[in-house]
């Protein structure tokens, strides 16, 4: 069988670091200088975790979850050179409508970030009457618009995919409730124009395997390969002392990401490290960016953990891809078209 090749834009500064020796039988890998980003990183911000990077002319650009001093999460901007160290800026992204006016949501969190064709688009959870997907579009990181709010509330975790598929603009979500929400499922609708969706279909249900049996949610954008779309994303458990968030991989069909094709039964990363099993929200490792290249095979994850800090962990394409498919098990409503 030919190898899988990743079909996504050359980026040969992936923030890297080897396998160490000593880790056997897992694909992936924590930096040893996790966190990359610590406590009070910016002026009014506690915490910055569960956020989004990119490539960037030639260097590093993300969005990250502020959580600022009065306890309220808002999105900032933050520039690097090599994706490890990070500068932000001390403002909020200044949102606005299409007519320029400013436009802020109440609060924001857990920011992704996808290019799909020549427009940046930063997808996040927001007040619109209980929890809800916020989404806005730049072209130069100056001016932000709000594009209006895709989905009825209550829904988390949204993130656009890089490419329309057919020719339409395809984004996962996790409708939920407006509290800590003790069920869902990652779902995927298509829209021709941002403004109107459609055509929502069922994508994963939680898992059998226990580390995911509770709710799941989509985490980085997918990243595009010869054998579907690589989904890294986050699975919950129900423990008697709260919830633990792990790292989960699955292979979805790239013309139809409604149906998987590949699911693997263990996770990728689950709490381990004191940066992951203690902070504001203990035990939580929440995936929300890759920085990958296809022709090294670098995966570069970052993830938030503990709800205090960003951590980044690696794995190499040929190896997750392998380890994905050789512990697959999917469900009968995982490989159904998903529309009943
Ligand atoms: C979820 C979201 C995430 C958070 C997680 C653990 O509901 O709010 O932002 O990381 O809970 O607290």
């Amino acid at each position: 069988m030919s190898k899988p090749l990743m079909i996504s834009p050359a980026v040969p500064n992936v923030p890297w670091q080897e396998k160490p020796e000593g880790i056997v039988n897992a694909p992936v890998w924590r930096f040893k200088d996790n966190p990359i980003i610590g406590r009070n990183p910016v002026k009014n911000v506690a915490r910055i975790f569960n956020s989004a990077v990119m490539p960037y002319e030639g260097k590093f650009i993300g969005v990250f979850r502020g959580e600022q001093t009065n306890g309220i999460p808002y999105i900032y901007m933050g520039r690097s050179e090599d994706g490890i160290h990070w500068d932000f800026e001390e403002n909020k992204i200044p949102f606005v409508d299409e007519e320029g006016n400013s436009f802020m949501p109440h609060y924001a969190y857990d920011p992704r970030l996808v290019k799909v064709e020549d427009t940046y688009y930063i997808i996040w959870c927001q007040d619109f009457y209980g929890a809800a997907i916020g989404m806005a579009k730049t072209t130069d990181f100056k001016t932000f618009i709000r594009v209006e709010n895709p989905f009825l509330p209550f829904n988390r975790n949204a993130v656009l995919f890089p490419r329309k598929i057919n020719g339409s603009f395809m984004m996962l979500s996790r409708p939920s409730d407006s509290g800590h929400t003790p069920f869902g499922d990652i779902f995927v609708s298509e829209s021709k124009d941002l403004v109107y969706w459609g055509k929502h279909r069922h994508v994963m249900g939680r898992g059998h395997e226990w580390w995911e049996s509770l709710k799941i949610g989509g985490g980085a954008a997918p990243i595009e390969t010869s054998e579907g779309w690589l989904m890294f994303y986050h699975g919950v458990s129900g423990t008697c002392n709260g919830f633990v968030y792990s790292i989960g991989g699955a292979i979805l069909d790239l013309e139809n990401p409604s149906i998987v094709k590949y699911r693997c039964e263990n996770f990728l990363l689950t709490p381990e490290e004191w940066y992951e099993e203690r902070g504001f929200v203990p035990n939580v490792v929440f995936p929300c960016a890759t920085i990958h290249d296809p022709e090294s095979g670098k995966i570069a994850i970052y993830y938030g953990s503990a709800d205090s800090y960003v951590g980044l962990a690696f794995t190499y394409f040929d190896e997750i891809m392998d380890y994905i498919k050789e512990n697959s098990r999917v469900n009968e409503n995982d490989t159904e078209i998903g529309k009943r």
